[in-house]
C-alpha cells in the first residue's frame, strides 16, 4: 500500500498510516480491555491496525515484531510483556526507519533512542498509592489483633514493569510502619486461576494472613475464590488491595471483597493514535506521557460502578 515507503522516505501520496500493535496477550479484564480501546481507537482514527497477541510470550511477540518490519509498517507500538531483552530487536526496526511506541510496559533498554516515547501508567506510583492505603488503614488491617500486619503479595508477571515497579512502591511505602510486612510474595502471572493457586498455597502455609496485595484485580478476585474456598470472608478476615479497577474488580469492591483499588487506566488507544500521528508528521513528541488515574473505596466504587465501561 505504500504506507511503510511513505515512512522511510518520509512522507508520500498514501497518508493511511500503518500500525504493527504487540500485545502482550489476553491475561486479565484489563488487557481485553486495553486491547479492544486500541482497536476501536484505530479505527476512529483511520488507522490501519496489523494486530497480534503474543500469548504471554517474549518470543512470539519478538516474531511479531520481526513481521511488522518485514511487512514495512509505518510504526510499531508494542507492550513489553518483560523489561529485558528488547535491544537486538529494536535495533532492527530503528535500522529499518520504522519508529516504536512503547505502551502501557516500559523496557529497560539503555539506548532509548531505540523508542521515541512511552505512554502508560507510573507503576512505581500505583504501588505507592496501595501502600498508603494500608498504611493509613493499619489498625482495621491487623484482622487478627496480633499487633503484626501479615501481607502476602501475588506478583505480576516476572520481570514485567508492573510487577518490579509495583512491588518496590509498595514496599517503599510500608517501610513506614514497622508492623506490616510482607511473609510471602509469589507470581500469579497477572490472571485469575494463577492468583487463586498462588492463595490456596499461602492460605495452606500460614494461617495469620491479614493482607492480600494483589498487583492486579484479576489475581485478586482468584485469591477471593480461595479464601472463600477456605471458609474465609474475603474483605472482612483478611483484607484485600488490588490495582487496575476493571468492572469484575470494581464489582467486588462494591460488595466489600475487595477492600482498596488503585485505578491503572487500559483506555491508552486515543493517545496511542495522537503520538503515532505526530511522530510520523515528523513533530516533537514527549519521551514519557503518563496516564492520569485515581483510587477507589467500596463506597466510590458503588457510585461510579453502573458507569464503568470496562
Ligand atoms: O495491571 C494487568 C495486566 O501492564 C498495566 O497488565 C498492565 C497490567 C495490568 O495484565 O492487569
Amino acid at each position: 500500500d505504500g504506507g511503510g515507503d511513505a515512512a522511510a522516505d518520509g512522507g508520500g501520496s498514501d497518508d493511511t498510516i500503518t500500525m504493527g500493535f504487540a500485545q502482550v496477550g489476553a491475561e486479565s479484564g484489563w488487557r481485553t480491555a486495553n486491547t479492544k480501546n486500541i482497536q476501536e481507537a484505530a479505527a476512529e482514527a483511520g488507522v490501519d491496525l496489523k494486530f497480534s497477541d503474543a500469548q504471554q510470550k517474549q518470543e512470539n511477540q519478538i516474531k511479531a515484531i520481526r513481521s511488522y518490519i518485514q511487512q514495512k509498517v509505518d510504526v510499531i507500538a508494542f507492550s513489553p510483556v518483560v523489561e529485558t531483552g528488547w535491544d537486538a530487536v529494536l535495533q532492527e526496526a530503528k535500522r529499518a526507519n520504522i519508529p516504536v511506541i512503547l505502551t502501557d510496559r516500559a523496557v529497560d533498554s539503555e539506548d532509548t533512542s531505540l523508542y521515541k516515547t512511552f505512554l502508560g501508567s507510573d507503576f512505581v506510583e500505583e504501588g505507592k498509592k496501595a501502600g498508603q492505603w494500608l498504611v493509613d488503614n493499619a489498625a482495621d488491617a491487623d484482622v487478627d489483633g496480633d499487633g503484626d500486619i501479615n501481607v502476602v503479595e501475588l506478583q505480576g508477571t516476572t520481570g514485567a514493569a508492573p510487577a518490579i515497579d509495583r512491588k518496590e512502591g509498595f514496599e517503599e511505602v510500608i517501610a513506614a510502619n514497622g508492623e506490616i510486612s510482607i511473609s510471602q510474595s509469589q507470581t500469579g502471572d497477572f490472571t485469575r486461576d494463577g492468583g487463586k493457586q498462588v492463595m490456596e498455597a499461602f492460605l495452606q502455609s500460614e494461617d495469620d494472613i491479614d493482607v492480600v496485595f494483589a498487583h492486579n484485580d484479576d489475581m485478586g478476585l482468584g485469591a477471593i475464590e480461595a479464601i472463600e474456598a477456605a471458609g474465609l470472608v474475603p474483605g472482612e478476615d483478611v483484607k484485600i488491595i488490588t490495582i487496575d479497577a476493571v468492572k469484575d474488580g470494581m464489582t467486588a469492591l462494591s460488595e466489600g471483597k475487595i477492600n482498596f483499588i488503585v485505578e491503572c487506566s487500559p483506555l491508552l488507544g486515543p493517545q496511542l493514535m495522537d503520538l503515532a500521528e505526530k511522530v510520523l508528521a515528523g513533530e516533537e513528541v514527549p519521551t514519557r506521557v503518563v496516564t492520569e488515574e485515581t483510587t477507589f473505596t467500596p463506597e466510590q466504587a458503588a457510585e461510579v460502578l453502573a458507569e464503568r465501561q470496562y
